[in-house]
């Protein structure tokens, strides 16, 4: 029997292979592959974003829980107090909920998530306050929230494993400053944190750093047909989001990103600045930059501040610097404009 590319399971080098790049044709090879994974028919074309009527990879994802432009410069600070010795408390709430999560138009991905986006919300407290983090699992399976600091061995969020239905209080000091992240450690690691279970946690310094519009960007991607490598990929879970939708930044404003690499299966990403160059603070763990460059490398639990601005107005790209990753989603715009007084 000949091999009939229209049965046979399709994987992302072979949609790179037969030229589908873009959105529209790994959209529609993931769909396709989801109505078989349903028992529906479905074909993988190619030319699928040329066909009239098929509008699957156009647009934004309809999912008002993973808007990549909200999600970009939302900070939660926790419920704020103070205790007996005057230190500043902050509270978070977090839940583990399964949730099938529209990672692009019409393709949607089961996804484990906490407080049911991905990634989960990006906690900020100022080093040296008191994080409580109150962890419900109302998932189906076993989980944990491992942060990564510097806290006692039973916060760590390994052996303290955490059952659907049961909860769990971490608490610690947020230290040191910097740019972390807090994922899910229970096993399989590798599949709760394909699944989404991950996030920022981001600790201020005390002297806070210079005013600067402030992003957070969490590289991820989405095994969509469960064969172990991701088919699309981006940054805050929706391929092209911010390419379809620019981010629009003042010329000459310092601009601040928190890039964390969550991504699972590929050993690195990269990202690449186009037109200007960035300081690099690696981990955030310094006030001097260590680095000023165009490009550069992430493994795994990763993550830097890049600091920039720019001085000519005009669209420049930023985008991972593995141009597979690049044309299957990890790509975006900032569109720069000349500074406008309110
Ligand atoms: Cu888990």
């Amino acid at each position: 029997m000949t091999d009939d590319a229209s049965t046979r399971p399709v994987s992302r080098r072979d949609l790179v292979r037969r030229g589908a790049l873009g959105l529209a044709g790994v959209a529609a090879a993931s769909q396709a592959l989801r109505a078989a994974e349903r028992g529906l028919p479905g074909s993988v074309s190619p030319h699928g974003a040329h066909e009239p009527g098929n509008a699957v990879g156009q647009g934004r994802v309809s999912d008002a829980s993973i808007d990549p432009m909200v999600f970009l410069e939302q900070f939660d600070g926790g419920e704020v107090s103070r205790d007996a010795a005057g230190r500043t408390v902050r509270e978070f709430h977090l839940t583990a909920v399964d949730r099938d999560i529209e990672v692009a138009p019409g393709v949607f991905y089961a996804a484990w998530t906490y407080n049911g986006q991905v990634p989960g919300p990006t906690l900020r407290a100022t080093e040296g306050d008191l994080v409580r983090v109150h962890f419900r699992n109302r998932g189906t399976h076993a989980h944990t929230i491992h942060f990564h600091g510097i806290h006692a061995a039973r916060m760590d969020g390994v052996f303290e494993v955490v059952h659907p239905g049961d909860n769990f209080v971490y608490e610690f000091e947020a230290k040191p400053f910097g740019l972390h992240l807090y994922h899910c450690h229970a096993v399989p690691l590798k599949k709760h944190i394909a699944k989404g279970l991950y996030g920022t946690f981001l600790v201020d310094p005390r002297t806070p750093r210079p005013a600067a519009r402030e992003m957070v960007m969490v590289l991820n991607g989405f095994d969509t047909n469960f064969d172990g490598e991701n088919e699309v990929y981006a940054v805050n879970t929706v391929p092209f989001a911010y390419h379809h939708e620019p981010i629009v930044v003042r010329r000459g404003e310092l601009q601040r990103i928190y890039m964390i690499n969550l991504l699972e299966f590929d050993l690195i990403n990269s990202m690449h600045l186009h037109g200007n160059f960035f300081h690099v603070y690696r981990t955030g763990t310094k006030l001097a930059p260590d680095e000023f460059t165009d490009t550069l490398m992430f493994c795994q639990g990763e993550r830097h501040i890049l600091e920039f601005a720019y001085e000519e107005t005009g669209r420049f790209m930023f985008h991972a610097h593995q141009s597979e990753f690049a044309e299957l989603g990890w790509m975006g715009l900032l569109d720069v404009v000349e500074r406008v007084i309110a």
